[in-house]
């Protein structure tokens, strides 16, 4: 991997799936690395130890600040003291169930939080004389119900609070690159996995689930739709696609996915199949507590933008995917317990 030396990046959103893999992936090119990270009452890092150095580690390259996207002051204050070249918003409140019991507090994180960095970005460009990017993790869910291929030309139509939170904040990152020549990029990302994902989405509640019956702890897995059908890829390969967005010489929106899409179902009878557990349907129920009022039935992306302009590929099939999840949560049930 080519080094970059010296780069300061800024990441909003380190301690989740997506976060902890770009830190990964700037650190290794030679970045410096700071991320901004949620007071909680418990630890909250767990995605990102492995990355921990010393405070006292003169030559360290990863520094943590706290901060929160509800807080533009403290968000300024970070920007001015970090002074970074790029910037990734990757914070938010990023479960769609969740958005609709809190709609309000979604808008304001996943949404008007994009906006505080701007904000902030807007006045801090002109000290730096325009030397500073900013990434947008704008998502698949702003499509909604608009039908597939979906690229960068397809219209919006959000089916969730969180899919319309993510549309005001991909608009404003335009009108931003518009209006005040901001570097800023949106990565318009499909649904992408890893054994990191958070434990209440779809795959990884599944690979979960199968890890319990099969250490013995739970006998049945709850779900909802089973018909929906999602465009999965793999995490790393896509944080490696934000970073190539933030290097091209103009700044631009490209859509991130891997062009194949398969039903929850689907990768429920594959994932039960590798566990080595049988049937699925011994084991999955169907809790109406999980249905959505609104759902997105089908998302698939058309990424001839990104493979032609970025050069960039998806490299992990949908199966190879399944099985790194599965045996991932089954090693780790067989450690802890
Ligand atoms: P994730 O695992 O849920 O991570 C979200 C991050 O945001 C976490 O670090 C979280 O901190 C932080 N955060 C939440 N509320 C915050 C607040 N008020 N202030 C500051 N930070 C806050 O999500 P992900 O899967 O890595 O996705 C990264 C981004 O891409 C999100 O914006 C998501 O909406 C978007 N996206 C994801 C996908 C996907 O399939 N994964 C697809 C398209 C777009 P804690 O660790 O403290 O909770
Ligand atoms: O895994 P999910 O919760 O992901 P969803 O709603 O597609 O959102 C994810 O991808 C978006 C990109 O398109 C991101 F922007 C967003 O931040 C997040 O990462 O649900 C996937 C599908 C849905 O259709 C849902 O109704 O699975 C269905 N499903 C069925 N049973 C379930 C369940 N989803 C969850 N979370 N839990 C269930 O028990």
């Amino acid at each position: 991997m080519a080094k970059t030396k010296n780069k300061t990046a800024l990441i909003f959103g380190i301690t989740g799936q997506d976060g902890s893999y770009l830190a990964e992936i700037l650190l290794k090119k030679g970045y410096v690395v700071h991320g901004v990270v949620r007071r909680a009452s418990t630890f909250n890092t767990a995605r990102i130890n492995h990355l921990y150095q010393d405070p006292h580690n003169k030559s360290r390259k990863l520094f943590l600040h706290h901060g929160d996207l509800a807080d533009a002051g403290t968000i300024r204050k970070i920007i001015n003291k970090v002074k970074p070249e790029e910037v990734y918003n990757l914070a938010a409140q990023s479960h769609v169930k969740v958005s609709f019991e809190i709609p309000e507090y979604t808008m304001d994180i996943t949404g008007n939080g994009a906006l505080r960095i701007l904000e902030a970005l807007r006045d801090f460009q002109t000290e730096t004389g325009g030397k500073v990017k900013f990434y947008q993790a704008s998502s698949s869910e702003m499509f909604g119900a608009a039908p597939p291929p979906q690229n960068e030309k397809t219209p919006f139509i959000p089916q969730s609070p969180y899919g319309a939170a993510k549309v005001f904040a991909h608009n404003m990152t335009n009108l931003y690159r518009d209006a005040y020549g901001l570097f800023a990029v949106s990565g318009i990302l499909f649904n992408h996995e890893s054994p990191r994902r958070g434990e209440t989405f779809v795959t990884r509640k599944i690979t979960r689930g199968i890890a319990r019956i099969k250490a013995g702890l739970d006998k049945k897995l709850y779900l909802g739709n089973l018909d929906a059908k999602r465009d999965w890829g793999h995490s790393p390969e896509f944080c490696e696609a934000m970073w190539l967005m933030m290097q091209q010489p103009k700044p631009n929106d490209f859509v991130i996915g891997t062009g194949e899409t398969h039903t929850v179902r689907e990768f429920v009878e594959l994932a039960f199949k590798e566990a080595g557990l049988g049937s699925w349907k011994k084991y999955v129920e169907i809790d109406p507590q999980y249905y959505r009022p609104a759902e997105v039935n089908i998302l698939v992306a058309d990424t001839r933008k990104a493979k032609k302009v970025l050069k960039w590929q998806p490299k992990t099939k949908f199966k190879d995917l399944v099985k790194i999840m599965v045996w991932n949560d089954i090693n780790e049930f067989k450690v802890k317990n």
